[in-house]
């Protein structure tokens, strides 16, 4: 049923392209038997180019199903390839050689769940979904969310690869603390999601910034600084520099730009905006946001270029860099 309602929604979409119909937005009115539903065209964005973890969510909402599952299977691809050094498994350790991770998720009424520092499990946003569902909770840290891991059955993992503790190892001669700035393609996940009933949702996982101090959590995991979903307006996420995101409640002032009818990119243009001018004239670090509105319209904007984003949708699958701030 879904599936049908989608498929026709995708010709639609083709045809306004083409130039036979208007296309206003995603959302098509639908006479259904119990009355008028609104029916949608998905769609899925992601930071950077991560063009398997899109796809995976593409897959499950191509298929009907909803904003929250694809997005949680969409970031999990990430987490579980050890390749990608700033998420999950092989995610690099902070100054003391553990590797902590941050996650949250968050769906279209509102619900939440967040673990921060958490260790020894390769899906952090997946216990982030139990906290959720499962907790009257919305925040687990550190050996509380392990514990809680552990108690939901997750398997217990080492998540330092070797590559990651051989080159962990090299830093800890000079231990100077200079966080790259942008890392192309291999970044912190965020993810947000539209699917057949309009539903909106997102997920934000990371190993934060490497050789952190032992403790420290960014925005990733952080409810309106690295992602947020409003029902009613649409979602926001964050990658780069935790600490200037939490300082804005970055994808929270995102979206509700959006509510005040700026654009996605506009919206991200204008929060990459605030944060330079709290730092008056330092551009040394990189800020990227994507947002996601309810109509299905996507955009970004950055400090540094080089940043993406990764989108499917019906009328296929494209990365798309962003504008930013510095031109080079
Ligand atoms: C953090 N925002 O922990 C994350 C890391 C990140 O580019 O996105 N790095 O601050």
């Amino acid at each position: 049923m879904h599936r049908r309602k989608f498929l026709k929604n995708s010709a639609l979409s083709s045809a306004a392209v083409l130039g036979t119909a208007p296309l206003i937005s995603c959302a098509e009115r639908t006479k259904t038997e119990s009355g008028t539903s609104t029916t949608n065209s998905p769609v899925v964005i992601c930071t950077w180019d991560f063009g398997n973890a899109t796809e995976k969510a593409w897959s499950v909402l191509s298929e009907g199903g909803n904003a929250l599952d694809a997005a949680e299977l969409g970031v999990m691809v990430e987490e579980a390839d050890p390749s990608n050094q700033t998420v999950g498994l092989g995610g690099r350790p902070d100054r003391d050689g553990v590797v902590t991770l941050d996650a949250c998720i968050m769906d279209s009424k509102s619900n939440c769940g967040a673990v921060m520092g958490l260790e020894g499990y390769v899906h952090p946003v997946s216990v982030a979904r139990k906290v959720m569902e499962k907790t009257p909770h919305v925040i687990l840290v550190g050996d509380g969310a392990a514990q809680f891991a552990r108690e939901q059955g997750f398997p217990q993992t080492n998540l330092l690869t070797e590559r990651s503790e051989k080159e962990w190892i090299e830093w800890k001669k000079t231990a100077e603390y200079t966080p790259i700035i942008n890392i192309e393609n291999h970044d912190t996940i965020g993810m947000l999601t539209l699917d057949v009933n309009g539903d909106l949702a997102g997920a934000c996982t990371t190993s934060g910034m490497a050789y952190k101090l032992r403790g420290r959590v960014g925005d990733s995991p952080v409810i309106g600084a690295g992602l947020y979903v409003d029902p009613e307006i649409g979602a926001a996420t964050a990658t780069g520099m935790g600490e200037e995101v939490i300082r804005t409640v970055g994808s929270f002032l995102i979206v509700e730009l959006m509510r005040q009818g700026k654009s996605p990119e506009e919206a991200c243009r204008e929060g990459v905006h605030r944060i330079l001018k709290k730092n008056a004239g330092k551009t040394d670090f990189q800020i990227g946001f994507i947002a996601l509105n309810k109509n299905g319209e996507t955009g970004g904007y950055c400090i540094h270029p080089s940043f993406s984003y990764r989108q499917y949708d019906a009328q296929g699958h494209r990365n798309t860099p962003v504008n930013s701030y510095l031109k080079s």
